[in-house]
């Protein structure tokens, strides 16, 4: 872990959701780094929703179309964070209390993921083939 940066040192503070993480992890987002804002996840609105609470993902299973967003939201009082097995996508920020991170899901398939914070913490997502037609 680098502990020199070559980013600006005034510092406005980002949101406080992960603040403190990504300061300890510095500004680049390292493979590891646990606070990363990560390419395909995004704080949007979902139309599916997983909850994180007592340590386990509710729904553990949960199946959706191709197209749709999920979001974790995460509802414990101690961090988690959402890794995927086969590193099958990038893994999302840690997530505080109350924080939640979006996935929306294109391709078909099973997708299992685990809490990288606590692995015994895990998870499905089978995403289903959007049917129907486009009259585009
Ligand atoms: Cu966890």
């Amino acid at each position: 872990m680098m502990s020199t940066m070559s980013v600006p040192t005034k510092s406005p503070l980002p949101t406080m959701r992960g603040a403190i993480l990504a300061a300890a992890l510095g500004a680049a987002c390292a493979p590891l780094a646990a606070a990363c804002v990560v390419p395909g996840w995004a704080q949007t609105a979902a139309a599916s929703a997983v909850s994180i609470a007592n340590f386990t993902f509710n729904p553990k299973a949960l199946t959706v179309t191709a197209g749709t967003t999920v979001t974790w939201t995460n509802r414990d009082d101690i961090p988690h964070g959402i890794a995927w097995t086969n590193n099958a996508f990038q893994r999302s920020k840690a997530l505080d209390t109350d924080d939640g991170a979006s996935f929306t899901f294109t391709t078909p398939g099973t997708y299992q993921y685990f809490c990288y914070i606590h692995p015994n913490m895990v998870g499905t997502v089978v995403v289903q083939a959007a049917t129907g037609s486009s009259t585009k």
